[in-house]
């Protein structure tokens, strides 16, 4: 069965405690059940991690390579800082969808800028939580399309 790791950065797991207006009031438990139900609507395994720390997150993505079959990436700030998450994504040869809730085009223009965009097959942003079910939908499509 394809299985995609749904991976989330820092803060993340503040979800639908702060800032509402600019990320929702959804909470990241009921984000991941959203996206495992998603999955078994649409025949696949979805697997859910966050972490606050960029080298948990490089851990996971590393991981992610022979049990997984791609991601989706919501890599937080690290987005826009990380060199050590671009070349992770180098490293396991998997389709990447990045994602983000907010526009991040219409935000900061340090927020305009991402390590993730060059080694990713696609990006969703600005949609809110139903980014993380197009996202799926964008890399079940990849996927099918790739075999
Ligand atoms: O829009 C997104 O999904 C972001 O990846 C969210 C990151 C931000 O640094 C990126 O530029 C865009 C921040 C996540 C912080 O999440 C919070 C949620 C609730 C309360 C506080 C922070």
């Amino acid at each position: 069965m394809t299985s995609v790791l749904v991976l989330n950065g820092p803060n993340l797991n503040l979800l639908g405690t702060r800032q509402p207006e600019i990320y929702g009031a959804t909470t990241l438990p009921e984000v991941e059940q959203l996206c495992r139900d998603h999955g078994t609507a649409q025949g696949i395994e979805v697997i859910c991690a966050q972490s606050n720390h960029e080298g948990a997150l490089v851990d996971a993505i590393h991981a992610a390579k022979g049990a997984h079959d791609g991601i989706v990436l919501n890599a937080g700030a690290y987005t826009h800082t990380s060199i050590a998450l671009h070349d992770a994504i180098l490293g396991t040869e998997l389709p990447v969808v990045e994602l983000h809730l907010s526009n991040i085009h219409a935000r900061e223009a340090f927020r305009h800028h991402s390590y993730i965009a060059p080694v990713a097959i696609g990006m969703i942003c600005g949609f809110g939580v139903s980014g993380y079910t197009l996202a799926l939908d964008a890399l079940i499509g990849h996927l099918g399309a790739r075999t």
